[in-house]
């Protein structure tokens, strides 16, 4: 069996593990967790790699997975324009760069479309590694309830396709749990990611 074959089944059946840790709760100053790998399970350094986060106490993490039926390359060419993530991210309806080149420590400013428990966000990019095709970023201001928000995007091979894995970490808002919180960003995230495969997948149709 192919190890990217091997790859997609092992992220694609635990892909909305939940991770959660409640004030109310003694915790240690930092705790280590791990998506979307439950311990025991063996996936490339990579993945375990990109998506393991430290998580201080009234903090959540979870993620989400999502395959595409395009080539990585094409998929990237979409995801790596930190400059533009409104392509695929219908919950925003501007962005604009305020800092930087689209590199490394560029901010951006994205405005939310409405309706939504936010105005903007203001966003810096962590990572950008082409040849490995992982991107992250934090938010680090604006006026919504995801404070401490930091996500991590990696893409992987698998046959003809592509598998996305995105996880993230963030505080719990005052007044919520864990799960809602959670739940809350599984959805968006959720929705970028079935918006950016169909983006991905029409773009690898029309240039066949
Ligand atoms: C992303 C992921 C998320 C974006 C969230 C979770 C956000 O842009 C929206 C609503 C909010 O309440 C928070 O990859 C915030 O963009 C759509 C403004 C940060």
């Amino acid at each position: 069996m192919p190890s990217s074959f091997q790859l997609h089944r092992t992220i694609a059946t635990v892909g909305s593990y939940h991770n959660h840790h409640q004030r109310q709760h003694p915790q240690p100053t930092t705790l280590t967790t791990f998506f979307p790998v439950p311990t025991g399970v063996s996936v490339p350094d990579m993945v375990s790699a990109y998506h393991t986060h430290n998580l201080r106490p009234n903090q959540c993490c979870s993620g989400v997975v999502q395959s595409i039926k395009a080539p990585v390359e094409t998929v990237w060419s979409v995801v790596r324009r930190f400059d533009n993530p409104q392509a695929y991210k219908h919950f925003l309806k501007s962005c604009q760069v305020i800092v930087g080149d689209g590199n490394v420590g560029s901010l951006r400013e994205v405005h939310v479309i409405s309706g939504l428990p936010a105005d903007f966000s203001t966003e810096r990019l962590e990572i950008l590694d082409d040849e490995r095709h992982v991107l992250s970023f934090s938010v680090v201001g604006g006026v919504h309830r995801l404070n401490n928000y930091k996500s991590v995007t990696t893409l992987h091979a698998s046959g003809n396709g592509t598998v996305v894995v995105e996880s993230f970490v963030v505080d719990i808002p005052q007044g919520n749990t864990g799960d809602d919180t959670c739940t809350f960003v599984d959805t968006i995230v959720r929705c970028n990611l079935q918006s950016l495969a169909q983006m991905a997948e029409n773009m690898a149709t029309s240039s066949i």
